[in-house]
Formats: C-alpha cells, structure tokens, sequence
C-alpha cells in the first residue's frame, strides 16, 4: 500500500495499519519533516481554530494540551511523538514528492514516481494529500512585476523579518487574521486589502491550568468527558448552518457587539461588519485581530485592487509603496489534486474528471479510478466541527475494505458510477439548503465555476460516521484476486471449455 502525504490523515492510517499488525506500506512525503500542514505553515501566530482536546486523535489521546486551541508547534510535535512511539517513521520517505502515480490495469497495480525517478508499486493508493494544501495567488494585473518579496502564508520563511519594513496583507481569512496582530507591531506600515469582511468572534483561548491536565492525566474519563462536551457544543451548531440559519442570531449578536466594542471608529467599523448569513464563510475567532486594526501603523483598504506594479499596490486610484506582499488568499480548495499527478483505469486523470469540482462516493473512492482510497477527499470537509472526526471515519472505512479485500479475496474495488452519482446527487440536495452553498457569499467551499460545493459535508458526523461504518461492497465491482477459490474454479472451467 501506498500512502502520498504525511499529514495528519497520512500518518492516522499509518498508525492503524501498525496497531492491525499490519507493515506492508510506505508513506511518501514531499517535505522534509512530518505533520503536513503544520509541518508547512508557519507563518507568525499560526494555531488551530478547533479545541485542541477535539482536534486530536481518539486513538492518540494526549492529557497534557497546553491551550485550548494549540499552537501550530506544539500539534506538529504531538504527531511527531505518536509517530515516533508507534514506530511509523521507518514506513515514512521524507523529500519524496511523487510527480505520477498510474493505475496499470494489466497488473492490477499502481505505479508511482517520485521527482528523482524511483519508481514505487502497491495494491492500493491512499491518497492524503489535504484539503488545503495547493496555495492559491490571485490573478491581479502586474502582479509578476512586483520588485520585492511575494509572500503566501503557507510558504513563510523561517527567517522573515519585516521589522521596519511596509507590507501589504491581501486576504483577511483564517491565516491573515492569525498572522496580522503578530507582525503589526514590528511593521513600519500595514495595508491590508479586504475584500469581504468577516463573521469574528472572541476565541475562548487560554492556558490549559495544570492541575486539569494532571487530572487528564490521572483519570482519563475527565479528558474523555471534555472531549464530548466539545464535540457536543460544536455539533450543536450545524442546524444554523445547514437549514435554519435565523438560529444564529445569537452569534450575529455576539459577533457585532465584539466589533462595535474593539473598533471605535464608525468608518472602519463599517468596512468590518460582513452583510451575509454567518457560516457561509468559515466563522473566525481572534481576540487580537480588530485591535490590530486599530493602530495607527494599520490601514484597512476595501476598494478593490486595480494593479501591482513594481513599487506597489493601487487602488481605489491610489498607489500605496509596499516593500513586501503578503498573500493571504487561501487554497484551490477544489482543485486538490494537480493536474496530471493521478491517473486511473484508461489513463483518466482525476484533476480532468474533477473540473467542475470533485467528486467521490462517501468522499473516499472515485469510479474510474481502482483501488483508490482518498482520505479527507471530497465533502468531507466541516463548517462546525473538528474535521478529525471525519477523518477517523474514513479510517474505519478504509480498514473494513482490506478486511473485505482479504476475507473475499478479491484484488481491484472501484465504485459503481451508479452509486457514486447517487451519493453526489443527495449530498447537493442537501447542500443546497445550507449557508455553505446559498449564504449570499463567494467562498472556497464552491467550485468557483459550477458553483457546487464539493468540500464539505452538510449533514452530522454522526450520520458520516454510520454511512462509513462498514465496507458497502454492493455499490463496488469487485474483481476476485487471480488465486482465490472462485478465481480458480473460473480458470478451470475456462481450461474445459477450451
Ligand atoms: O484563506 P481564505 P485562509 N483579491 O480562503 C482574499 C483553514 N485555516 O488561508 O473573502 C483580493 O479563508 C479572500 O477574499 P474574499 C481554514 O479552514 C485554518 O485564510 O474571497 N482578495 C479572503 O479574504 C480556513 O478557512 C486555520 O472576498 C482576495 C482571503 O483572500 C482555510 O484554511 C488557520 C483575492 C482568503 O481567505 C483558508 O484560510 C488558517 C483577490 N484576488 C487557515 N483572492 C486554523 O486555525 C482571495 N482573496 C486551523
């Protein structure tokens, strides 16, 4: 078996697969330390948005959080330390970017290649690639013209100083808004061109104390009940999102008068407060963003961008000198999979089938494509809650099809395209109701031209949960493996005809 991506959900199923007793997999990964995106971003003041005691791993419980939401270090060390405990890293091949992987339906295998030529063969392909993890730069006039640094937040130096510098912010998401109140101080200027303001909310952070996480420690059913009491209190929050958006008006409440006490001034205030259903975007939470904004250093420039030349930014009929562009404008979250990276049965690619937005039966496997198990791959995405709770659903789901793949001694599984439109089919219906697909906003959860939402899941993760409890091998076609009893009794029977 073959893994792409040592990320959460690449390392997850390894450490399953070990716990099963099972070794005959490699996990190939294009950086050179593990953790995927928290290997990657690491731009100032990056951090997870979802509990930490929730953002974990049921099977990786971890007492000792030092925060509520943890800092991006500290959850890039607790797989690391999972990994190296459970003895994953000799299956982990760092610096290994695979530039192709090809189904070979002669042999019934896939073949990959790695960016120095070694070629790599398994029975399955797991791809776990991320959500987001393809940077996206938008497409402004003179962009390449730009004489300084181009920044996007995922690919932060180490060794970036800004101090005494003029920058300019594009994007105000989940990464700007981490990363903005870090580098304010330092900064000799920051413009930060928003295009849409957002839902923001207070972040409940802080300290973990720690007589709690000795507790956790010492008896395991407090952490476990700490654990449902998140899960509880953010699954509470998918009716707003998915059907009856008025209930959210608590929220809207909360959120406008937190903008109206941290900015004063009714101008920028104005520029601040987002005129859509709350959740059409991801909701944020910062306790130092709208602060920021208010120092004298800190511009917030909502006329659109209209060139970029090689000094700086105009807009609004305005130049503004900047020294360094930080790009803050996301991920092809619909876009995944780079164009010709995976290519299945009749050599499709699967960037090609996925133009208007991807598509997978139970967001895990795609028709056309065998023996491919996709983790965190379509709609399995959350607006409200910790996406590990999906991921660890699909673990169970890849882990029954190998029991199915064993026990039946079948080789190739491709889902029927039958099932797979099915699927598709309910789930936009679904969609179609919620503020995800109908909020009166543009965000990366819609294909920006179909405008399908093809990256999250509408429903409880509960309901997931169940839909991927078991193997379903009747929405397969299933080809037996040439030495199985049956296999070899058709083989006979073939060699009598003859
Ligand atoms: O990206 P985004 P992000 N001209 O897509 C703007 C996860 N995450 O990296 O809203 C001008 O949210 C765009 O404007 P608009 C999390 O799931 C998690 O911040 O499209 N502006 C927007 O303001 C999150 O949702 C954590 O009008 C342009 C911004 O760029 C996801 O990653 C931390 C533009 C992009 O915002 C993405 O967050 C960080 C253009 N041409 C991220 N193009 C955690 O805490 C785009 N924009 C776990």
């Amino acid at each position: 078996m073959l893994i792409i991506g040592a990320g959460f959900s690449g390392l997850a199923l390894g450490m399953r697969l070990l716990e099963r007793g099972e070794s005959d997999f490699l996990i190939l990964e294009q950086a050179d330390g593990i953790g995927g995106t928290w290997w990657v971003n690491r731009y100032p003041g990056c951090a997870c948005d979802v509990q930490s005691h929730l953002y974990s791993l049921s099977f990786v419980p971890k007492p000792d959080w030092s925060s509520q939401f943890a800092p991006r270090t500290e959850i890039q060390s607790y797989l690391e330390e999972a990994a190296r405990k459970r003895g994953l890293m000799p299956h982990i091949r760092l610096n290994t970017a695979v530039q192709k992987a090809a189904w070979n339906d002669e042999r019934q295998y896939w073949q990959l290649k790695d960016q120095d030529g070694r070629v790599y063969t398994g029975d399955l392909l797991i791809p776990a690639l991320g959500g987001l993890s393809r940077p996206k730069f938008p497409n402004i006039p003179g962009l390449g013209d730009f004489a300084g640094a181009v920044i996007h937040s995922q690919q932060w130096p180490d060794d970036l100083d800004l101090k005494g510098k003029r920058v300019a912010v594009i994007g105000c998401g989940a990464s700007a808004i981490q990363f903005v109140p870090r580098i304010q101080p330092d900064v000799a200027q920051l413009d930060l061109y928003q295009r849409t303001p957002q839902w923001i909310l207070p972040k409940p952070d802080g300290p973990i104390p720690d007589w709690k996480q000795k507790l956790y420690r010492a008896f395991p059913p407090a952490r476990l009940l700490t654990r449902l009491g998140l899960y509880l209190l953010l699954e509470s929050r998918l009716p707003a999102f998915n059907r009856y958006p008025a209930l959210s008006w608590l929220h809207r409440r909360m959120a406008r008068n937190y903008l109206a006490r941290q900015v004063r001034d009714p101008e920028l205030r104005r520029k601040l407060r987002p005129d859509y259903a709350m959740g059409c975007k991801r909701v944020l939470m910062s306790n130092d963003f709208y602060p920021a904004l208010t120092r004298e250093n800190v511009s917030v420039i909502t006329d659109p961008i209209e060139q970029i030349d090689a000094t700086g930014v105009t807009s609004g009929g305005c130049h503004r000198p900047v020294e360094v562009l930080l790009m803050a404008t996301g991920f092809r979250a619909t876009a995944p999979v780079p164009r010709g990276l995976i290519s299945g049965r009749d050599e499709r690619d699967l960037a090609a089938c996925w133009a208007l937005g991807p598509e997978a039966y139970k967001g895990t496997t795609v028709h056309g494509f065998p023996n491919l198990f996709m983790l965190l791959g379509p709609n399995t995405g959350l607006g409200h809650n910790s996406v590990l709770l999906m991921l660890e659903s699909q673990l169970n789901y890849v882990l029954s099809a190998l029991d199915h793949l064993d026990q039946k001694q079948v080789s190739v599984l491709e889902p029927r395209l039958e099932a797979q439109t099915d699927w598709n089919h309910q789930l936009q219906a679904r969609l179609a109701k919620t503020v995800w697909k109908s909020g009166g906003c543009a965000s990366w959860y819609q294909h920006p031209l179909s405008g399908r939402v093809p990256t999250l899941w509408p429903s409880s993760t509960a309901s997931f949960r169940r839909a991927l409890r078991y193997f379903d091998s009747a929405a397969y076609h299933c080809i037996e493996a040439p030495g199985s009893q049956s296999a070899r009794h058709d083989q006979e029977a073939a060699a009598q005809r003859n």
